[in-house]
């Protein structure tokens, strides 16, 4: 990638591009016969200047239709997920009986194009921009010999429950229907953000820090400084104990614990540090709540999301269906704002009762609870309703936004006990 492409203008320069291929995708037109049709060769050079691709980013046929290949590189079994497009939902029965992580093979992908392969041997990282003094091109070895920090975070997707609104609130939202399993936990290994930032001689006047996606759209999001230099705010390459899948953006992803999935940038290759506020697609158009009430906010077209709140959910199938009689129940509840303090569950109309919570209960990470629960023939709803240790609780109703973010209203599981 040239340095050049650092100029506001170039910057333009490849939002444009974004914004033209997508129209192309919309309309069925390949990559390679994009860049023949608009003979862009910045965008190829960006492409394999930060790391050979193992597989083309799309491939097409002779006649120019994308022969549409698996937009994941893990097997997405029926058991296990929920498809909704490029994106692979977890089932939340599949996490009954588990620890406290979600396994690798569980974890839910969501992607806006699909899964690139990058090979970590020519994967470079570069961290450029105003807002460090020395300029940094690092290989995979040279980064992971920066810092070894492993935390136990979640990383939910901003439109996690999103079905809701059309389902329990009457008001569909634009998006993938997501019912609860757009969430994941994992122990996570890298290297501090802050510490790569400090190697380039970051500027106490640098004010917005960018990961950038090596993906087709090059998902990009910042985040101010203070949060990029927080000690778990990491530059991650390991998951659960495992090399980070391709599917969540090896080599190198970045976490932003407690921030919307957009911000946990995948297949990063640079990272951009700027003296000024920096926009994306991600903090202007998406991710931002649009609707009745929510005014523009400068470039952005509503309030930006950053944080996620208090969200639970059961360890059944959807709907489920049980054998009457005694059943232990099991659900986990999280927040990204504080430790869960208390479940409450609820059968039908029937009174409020506290859910029994398990250890470990990490602040900002989950918490698995269960009850029991005597089983009567018959349909009925079974609710959980979590409070964090900073008050926060789910309420019984969501504010509508457009897009469908950060529904975290009380959720009503259909159980047909027969
Ligand atoms: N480069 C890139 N990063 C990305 C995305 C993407 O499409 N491309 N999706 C984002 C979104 S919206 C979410 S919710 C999380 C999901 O992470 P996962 O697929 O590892 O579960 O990755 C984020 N990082
Ligand atoms: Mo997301």
């Amino acid at each position: 990638m040239q340095q050049g492409q650092l100029r506001e203008s170039d910057y333009d320069h490849e939002r444009f591009e974004e914004r033209v291929w997508k129209l192309a995708r919309d309309r069925d037109i390949g990559r390679r016969r994009f860049f023949e049709l608009v003979g862009l060769a910045s965008a190829g050079g960006f492409l394999t200047g930060c790391g050979r691709l193992d597989a083309p980013a799309n491939s097409t046929t002779t006649t120019g239709t994308p022969a549409a290949p698996s937009p994941w590189v893990k097997p997405i079994p029926e058991d296990k997920f929920i498809i909704h497009k490029t994106n692979a939902e977890m089932r939340w029965e599949q996490m009954r009986g588990r620890g406290y992580a979600t396994p690798n093979e569980l974890f839910f992908i969501r992607n806006h194009t699909k899964t690139v392969r990058i090979d970590r041997g020519s994967w470079r990282l570069r961290v450029q921009g105003s807002g460090v003094a020395r300029p940094l091109d690092l290989g995979y070895d040279e980064l992971v010999k920066l810092g070894q920090t492993t935390v136990t975070r979640f990383v939910e997707c901003a439109g996690n429950g999103r079905v809701f609104f059309g389902e329990a609130q009457g008001h569909k939202a634009e998006g993938s229907p997501w019912r609860l399993g757009a969430i994941g936990v994992a122990q996570w290994t890298g290297v501090p953000l802050g510490a790569v930032l400090e190697r380039a001689g970051v500027k106490p006047t640098a004010r917005d820090v960018m990961p950038v996606g090596l993906d087709e759209l090059m998902v990009r999001r910042p985040m101010p400084l203070a949060k990029a230099m927080a000690d778990d705010t990491l530059l991650v390459y390991g998951m659960n104990g495992e090399d980070l899948p391709p599917d969540h953006g090896a080599p190198v992803r970045a976490l932003v614990p407690g921030w919307v999935g957009a911000a946990n940038v995948k297949w990063v290759g640079k990272v951009e540090v700027s003296e000024q506020p920096l926009f994306s697609d991600w903090n202007t158009t998406s991710y931002v709540l649009l609707g009745p009430g929510y005014q523009p906010q400068g470039p952005a077209k509503g309030p930006v999301l950053t944080t996620v709140g208090v969200k639970s959910a059961l360890e059944l199938p959807w709907p489920a269906t049980m054998t009457p009689g005694y059943q232990t129940v099991s659900g986990r509840s999280w927040s990204a704002t504080g430790r869960i303090h208390q479940v409450k569950y609820r059968v039908d109309d029937g009174p409020w009762r506290p859910a029994q919570l398990k250890t470990p209960n990490e602040p900002a990470v989950w918490t698995q609870w269960s009850f029991d629960w005597d089983a009567i023939p018959g349909s009925h709803a079974l609710r959980a309703r979590a409070t964090d240790d900073q008050g926060n609780t789910q309420p019984d109703t969501w504010p509508f936004n457009q897009q469908g973010y950060l529904y975290g209203a009380v959720v009503a599981h259909p159980v047909m006990v027969a």
